[in-house]
């Protein structure tokens, strides 16, 4: 396959003004009749009049320039590209393709799922529909006819407001919809089934009346409400945060059940996977409704961050999902609570994005390079781009950053523009200089800051003097110093917080500073500090970097009790909880676990006083992925071994606290989605999940009730996980069956079970995978159940994936080979695991290079399974 680079860019040599599409949708197939208005780009240097349509999987039945059919000799059809070699200036073209969508199982372009037919374009779907320069800086209107079986296909969709319907022959209906606002070709949408409507509307701040729809399978009807209010707060939000007003008449949301992404914010038509969406206090966890509303808020936001500015090519992807993230996580903090998100956004970073940013799919926030761009909807564009955006938060304060995004918004309105755009509005609206920042979008890896400190007890000076290195990525080597925000703050003995005064004689200096880090090695002084402080680094996570500096366990069990930074107390926790797991890894049993890590949470439990929800967090142990990816060469077994043992020592050690947090939040009323009613379900099931970890006869009694009569999914499902995970065969088994049993008919929730099961150690090994792969409700062709149960088992089941006899490993492989030729996205994703080889023991690093190469040795491997790897095999 061809590398594509983004040095090579060239505007596009035609623009499209309109586009006028017809389809006749049938069971056999879809014939699309596109009618392009076409002129030369003025600003095109290309010489000649040749033009270039991209165009994949589509059977070509006519081609017309002007109005004049052309014969086959006048245009080109090869390599993905229809070519004619000689066009006017200004011409209309009209193309007519035939395709299938009933056997589209790549789900891009336009797709079949449960009987309906829906698209999906962003990257490069639209070209599985008609030949078009599908790039995103060509941005045409767009008006689409849809034709149809009126009983099968009572609902006809597509972006912008219907103009037009009526019937036609045999019992067939069309609806016309057109689009105002110029768009690319990534954010059409199509969908076309026997729907449920759900109506609402929303009145935006100038007074317009917005109608605002959802469309659903009727046995979904039910779940709609929670999407539909959490769709009005964030059009609020937008509003109120950003200014950010809604445009169309109308905003529809659509749930697929058979959908490669979480979901897509086509222009007024947002898709989104089932899973994304659909919710009932039954059937979704707290996790779920949280991870909906942030969708939600996320499409929706992208209809400015993304539709109204677009981005000039896909190495800019980030220029829109980054700033989207960014809108998204400052809701999601506003509307819950800000501390618990930080650490969530933190730990999904510094867990798996820094895994890939140290692994051979390194690549920048902006990349210069790839192959497939469906490989780069990753980790590093959306949540390292995140944290670039709340970089240039922090350095310029909220005030300045919303001027830079008012002017950015102004300045580009209806354009597809650039990462260095988006920084330069900052700038302007600043004042600031952020030509060194710019570097977070071009060098790949994850800085490390060293921190070292001194105390001057004669000057009473305290020194912070810091390192930065940029590690070497692949193709990158020699990086320059970053720009990095650094917040700290400094505790005395007994948990002040001391003023930070830089200059001897700078009087009420604030308690927290935000550091600016620039060079290799810089040095900053504290005045006036009488005594050796505890310094609190990097607090709420101010940068996407890793911290090297000595804390001493006593001084993160004081930082732990007393930081005023919410996500450093919880931090040094994290870092307590892994200097001890990590003390114990490959020793035997006999070794003493540190009694202090029992006293700590023991605090935790007891005192009642602290905000559970940090609580909740607190209380979780770092995962095994997270010591995987802090370890040099890791060994799971071993890894696995030592957590459990910390785990289970805690456990018996604080059985009665456990216990008596457990009864303490026993949910009182109905069932609430506030911050604290949340904690107090994430605590009584952290606690049921130890205890019967430990085998306690008492807490099985607990679980089997809470399973029984839960009136909630968050509270039934951690019933299900603590039984799953304990030993007890019997009830274990018993409650699986009665969970499908109640659920067989909700994908979602059968996607619960499935995962529930792939991702334990205790129920998860090879044969049972294998059984689950066997089961009637798992399905090859939907992305959902592929990652419920492979997904969950490589990527979260490590001590099975990793058995050290390698049949993890060959398994996983052999699905990827499976699913190559059908769903290549999905492939590519799935390999993930396996890309990693470095980072473990050689004994297993060898065998995962194995099952890489038994990949790379399938005849015609798609183009995204073979980037991701060769680049692995480098
Ligand atoms: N643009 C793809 C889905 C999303 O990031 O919203
Ligand atoms: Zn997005």
């Amino acid at each position: 396959p061809q590398t594509i680079y983004l040095s090579e860019y060239q505007v596009p040599a035609y623009l499209v003004d309109q586009i006028d599409l017809r389809f006749e949708l049938f069971e056999d197939g879809a014939r699309v009749h596109s009618t392009l208005t076409m002129r030369r780009n003025p600003e095109s240097g290309a010489p000649g009049q040749r033009l270039e349509l991209d165009g994949d999987s589509l059977i070509l039945e006519s081609v017309a320039l002007d109005g004049q059919t052309l014969i086959p000799d006048a245009y080109e059809e090869a390599d993905g590209k229809l070519v004619i070699a000689d066009v006017p200036g200004q011409f209309e073209l009209s193309v007519v393709t035939w395709i299938e969508p009933q056997n589209n199982t790549r789900l891009e372009g336009l797709y079949k799922s449960s009987g309906m037919f829906c698209t999906q374009c962003e990257a490069e779907g639209f070209r599985c529909i008609t030949y078009y320069p599908d790039r995103p800086d060509v941005m045409a209107r767009f008006r689409t006819r849809i034709e149809a079986d009126r009983q099968s296909y009572p609902v006809l969709l597509s972006n912008g407001n219907p103009v037009e319907q009526g019937e036609l022959e045999n019992g067939r209906h069309f609806v016309t919809w057109e689009d105002p606002f110029p768009k690319p070709a990534y954010l059409f949408a199509l969908v076309a089934g026997d729907l449920t409507e759900k109506r609402d509307s929303f009145t935006t701040c100038s007074g317009r009346e917005i109608d605002l729809r959802m469309y659903v399978e009727p046995r979904n009807a039910e779940k709609c409400d929670f999407a539909m209010d959490a769709l009005k707060r964030s059009m609020r939000w937008d509003e109120e945060v950003y200014g950010r007003e809604y445009d169309l008449d109308i905003f529809m949301i659509v749930a697929v059940d058979d959908f490669n992404m979480g979901a897509m914010e086509n222009k007024g038509l947002n898709i989104f996977n089932s899973s994304c969406v659909l919710a009932s206090q039954d059937t979704a966890t707290d996790a779920t409704f949280q991870r909906i509303e942030a969708i939600v808020a996320h499409e929706y936001f992208h209809n400015w961050s993304g539709n109204r500015v677009t981005c000039r090519d896909w190495f800019q992807l980030s220029l829109k999902e980054g700033f989207t993230v960014f809108r998204d996580a400052q809701f999601s903090a506003d509307v819950g609570s800000p501390t618990v998100k930080r650490i969530e956004d933190a730990t999904l970073l510094r867990t798996a994005q820094f895994a890939e940013d140290a692994g051979p799919m390194a690549h920048p926030v902006r990349p210069a390079s790839y192959m497939e761009i469906a490989n780069f909807y990753t980790l590093t564009i959306y949540e390292k781009g995140e944290e670039v955006v709340r970089m240039i938060h922090n350095l310029l304060g909220p005030e300045l950053f919303r001027k830079g995004s008012d002017l950015y918004f102004e300045r580009h309105d209806g354009q597809a523009v650039t990462t260095d755009d988006f920084v330069k509005a900052m700038e302007d609206a600043s004042g600031r200089d952020l030509s060194q920042f710019r570097l977070w979008y071009e060098q790949a890896g994850t800085p490390v800051l060293t921190v070292e400190d001194e105390h001057d007890a004669e000057q009473g000076i305290y020194r912070l003097i810091i390192r930065q290195t940029v590690p070497d990525t692949p193709g990158q080597t020699n990086k320059k110093p970053q720009h990095i925000p650094f917040a700290v703050g400094l505790l005395d003995e007994h948990g002040q917080v001391l003023p930070l005064a830089l200059t001897a004689d700078e009087h009420n200096a604030p308690t927290e500073r935000v550091l600016e880090i620039t060079g290799a090695e810089q040095v900053f002084e504290f005045h006036g500090i009488e005594e050796p402080p505890v310094p609190s680094l990097l607090r709420d996570f101010s940068a996407p970097v890793r911290v090297r500096y000595p804390y001493t366990r006593e001084q993160l069990l004081f930082l732990m009790s007393h930081d005023t930074d919410g996500f450093n107390r919880w931090d040094a926790g994290q870092k307590l909880a892994i200097d001890v797991i990590e003390s114990l890894v490959g020793e035997d049993d006999g070794k003493e676990i540190d009694p202090r890590l029992v006293g700590a949470y023991r605090t935790l439990l007891n005192d009642t006083s602290l905000d559970q929800a940090l609580v909740a967090k607190m209380l979780q142990l770092p995962s095994e992925n997270y010591l995987v990816e802090l370890a040099d060469e890791a060994d799971v077994p071993s890894i696995h071994h030592a957590r459990e043992r910390v785990l289970q020592h805690l456990a018996v050690s604080l059985r009665e606290e456990l216990l008596a947090c457990y009864q303490r939040h026993q949910q009182a009323g109905d069932y609430q989605l506030t911050p604290e009613a949340i904690a107090g379900r994430s605590l009584r099931n952290t606690a049921l999940g130890w205890l019967l970890h430990i085998g306690d006869v008492e807490a099985l009694a607990l679980a089997r009730s809470q399973f029984e009569q839960a009136d909630n999914m968050t509270d039934r499902l951690g019933a299900l996980r603590a039984l799953v995970n304990s030993g007890f065969d019997k009830e274990r088994t018993e409650a699986l069956d009665a969970f499908y049993e109640r659920f067989q008919n909700d994908p979602q929730v059968v996607e619960m079970w499935f995962s529930v099961q792939a991702a334990s150690f205790k129920m998860g090994q090879l044969p049972h995978i294998r059984h689950l792969l066997e089961h009637d409700a798992f399905d090859w062709k939907n992305p959902n159940k592929v990652r419920s149960v492979v997904g969950a088992f490589a990527g979260q089941n490590l001590p099975a994936f990793h058995n050290p006899d390698g049949s993890g490993y060959g398994f996983l492989a052999d699905v990827v080979r499976r699913l190559d030729d059908s769903n290549p996205q999905i492939a590519a994703r799935l390999v993930t695991p396996l890309t990693r080889w470095k980072k473990f023991a050689p004994a297993y690093g060898r065998q995962m290079r194995t099952a890489l190469e038994s990949i790379r040795d399938k005849k015609g491997l798609s183009k995204d399974v073979y980037e991701v790897v060769y680049k692995s095999l480098a």
